[in-house]
């Protein structure tokens, strides 16, 4: 029977494939992405259907519409679609560098405290490090890790001091590193 529970793990599922191939390792499904991070449809769903990830044209549409950050983008004409952010593959986004609002937020694990706080924050494997707009999204984000620990980053003084800033189709900020004298450390003992 095709529940919503159902339904609903399917698209997970699908968005799980979209990221790896969007955002990570395209070339390991026989495709690659352009300068720009794009890749046409026809060439995913023939990846998709490769290695058994039922997709087409519809259910695509649907996950892109669905995902609850934003995580993709179609081409206005429908024929190409790019991950919004998270890359670790090299690409231009083609965001341009813009002001930040005066505070943002990351999300981490409280193991990784001593190292930030000596280092700073660093992309790791990914293109830039990524900052919410708020508290909440970046408490689910430092979950994903481990005990969560939110980071406050000025980002306003950042940019003051010659740091790009740069707005994701999603929402989600991104920067190539934030010095540690720019962070703030709170545990959050309330989700509010
Ligand atoms: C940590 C997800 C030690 C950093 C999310 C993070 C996001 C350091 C981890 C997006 C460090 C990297 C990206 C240092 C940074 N020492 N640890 N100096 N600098 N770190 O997954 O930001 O759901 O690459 O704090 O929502 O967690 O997939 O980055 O814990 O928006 O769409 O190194 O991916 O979106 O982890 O996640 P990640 P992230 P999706």
């Amino acid at each position: 029977m095709r529940t919503r529970a159902n339904r609903d793990k399917n698209l997970v599922k699908i968005s799980k494939f979209l990221s790896l191939v969007l955002r990570h390792k395209p070339e390991h499904f026989g495709v690659s992405l352009d300068h720009n991070g794009w890749i046409n449809v026809d060439a995913l769903l023939a990846a998709a259907n490769r290695v058994g990830v039922t997709l087409n044209k519809v259910l695509l549409q649907r996950v892109v519409k669905e995902s609850d950050k934003q995580r993709f983008a179609l081409s206005d004409d429908g024929l190409r679609i790019r991950a919004n952010y998270g890359q670790s593959v090299a690409v231009d986004l083609g965001l341009e560098a813009v002001t930040p609002p005066e505070i943002l937020f990351h999300g981490t694990a409280t193991r990784f405290f001593e190292s930030i706080k000596k280092e700073g924050l660093s992309p790791a494997r990914r293109q830039y490090v990524h900052l919410s707009p708020d508290k909440h999204m970046a408490m689910s984000v430092g979950k994903r890790h481990g005990k969560p620990l939110v980071l406050t980053v000025e980002a306003l003084r950042m940019h003051e001091g010659g740091f790009k800033f740069f707005r994701s189709h999603s929402g989600i900020w991104l920067t190539e590193r934030v010095p540690a004298h720019f962070i703030s450390f709170f545990l959050p003992d309330r989700t509010d």
